[in-house]
């Protein structure tokens, strides 16, 4: 049986590289597979969060989630720490990961920056409780943008070292193909990596402390179009195929973005642009994004307006996630031993 797990952190306004790059994957999926999506709030606590503004975020994200089209119908969409099997399972995979894995991984070099000392013990162990969020639900496929890649490939060795070192005891249980499926990364659709607006060298991103690097979800109309009026650009005017973006990361990121929500090809994108000045396309550009993304910001508004109701959704997930991760972790404990 195939299923999905994601999440995202409620560290601040998502963006449209969350939205490209994630939840709209994260839509499709629901009517194929069997979906579980988070929002990861303990993951989030790895940087120092503002208790109340916490609060704030998680319902936000989840009103994101649900006005970008997750239906809770379809989908259990819960908050993780209503669920402590994440923790209680990232403890075991503390056990299992090693300290060269961990030490490879780039994130925590970004995050960390240069004062690596005084970085918190969580976010050096962020991959491992990413790790137990997705094999806490022994889930098969991760939507995620590419910046994920590198966790996705620690999840699958986490698992594959826990199915080798007790294999006796997983047989015996009656798992014969293992306990932990070695979790496949689905990296696709629109835009995978969306660039900043400022840098097309580096992602966008909810932490970057221009605002005007990023499209939140919840900018109006007036604040999308003078951030794209803002963005970087560079002197030459817009190529008529593809390969002329090369070593042109600004106009590649901007056109890129414009395919993905026209849903078109980049090809079709300069087949009627190229040739141009950037302001026409950015006006273009502007007024699609406008299009795109004022009804999910209409709705958010709405649902946030109804606390009650995203705090009903996030109870009654998580209790259906429970479900799942409660039966995982009584097979963990009997595997490893743990007296339950
Ligand atoms: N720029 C991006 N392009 C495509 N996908 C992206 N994702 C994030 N940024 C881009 C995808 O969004 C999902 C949620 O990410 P997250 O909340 O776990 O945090 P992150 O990856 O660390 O994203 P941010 O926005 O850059 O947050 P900060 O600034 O707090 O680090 C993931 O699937 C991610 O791949």
């Amino acid at each position: 049986q195939q299923r999905v797990f994601s999440g995202m952190q409620p560290t601040g306004n998502l963006h449209l590289g969350n939205y490209l790059g994630a939840l709209v994957n994260w839509v499709r999926m629901q009517n194929t597979h069997e979906c579980i999506y988070c929002v990861v709030d303990m993951h989030a606590i790895t940087m120092w969060q503002d208790p109340a503004a916490l609060k704030g975020a998680i319902r936000e994200v989840t009103a994101a989630y649900l006005a970008a089209g997750l239906d809770p119908n379809k989908s259990i969409v819960f908050n993780q720490s209503k669920v402590p099997e994440h923790a209680e399972l990232g403890w075991v995979v503390n056990c299992v990961a090693r300290l060269g894995w961990l030490n490879r991984m780039t994130q925590f070099k970004e995050k960390a920056g240069k004062d690596r000392e005084n970085a918190s013990v969580g976010l050096y162990d962020y991959p491992c409780l990413m790790a137990a969020d997705i094999l806490v639900y022994r889930a098969t496929h991760v939507p995620v943008g590419e910046d994920q890649k590198q966790h996705l490939e620690l999840t699958r060795d986490v698992a594959q070292k826990f199915n080798n070192d007790f294999k006796p005891q997983i047989e015996a249980a009656g798992f014969l193909d293992g306990f932990f499926p070695l979790t496949e990364p689905v990296i696709q659709g629109p835009a995978t990596r969306v660039m900043s607006l400022r840098d097309g060298t580096k992602k966008m991103s909810k932490s970057d402390a221009s605002d005007y690097a990023r499209i939140n979800l919840t900018d109006d109309a007036d604040a999308i179009a003078q951030k794209v009026r803002k963005a970087k650009t560079d002197p030459e005017p817009l190529p008529s195929e593809p390969k002329g973006l090369d070593g042109r990361p600004e106009a590649e990121n901007l056109v890129g973005i414009y395919a993905a929500l026209a849903d078109q090809p980049v090809a079709a994108v300069l087949a009627e642009f190229g040739g141009g000045q950037f302001s026409a396309f950015k006006t273009a550009l502007a007024d699609l994004a406008v299009t795109k993304l004022s009804p999910l910001n209409g709705e958010m508004r709405r649902l946030l307006g109804d606390p009650g109701y995203v705090d009903a959704v996030l109870k009654d997930g998580a209790e259906r996630a429970r479900v799942i991760a409660s039966e995982t972790m009584n097979h963990v404990k009997d595997i490893v031993g743990l007296l339950r």
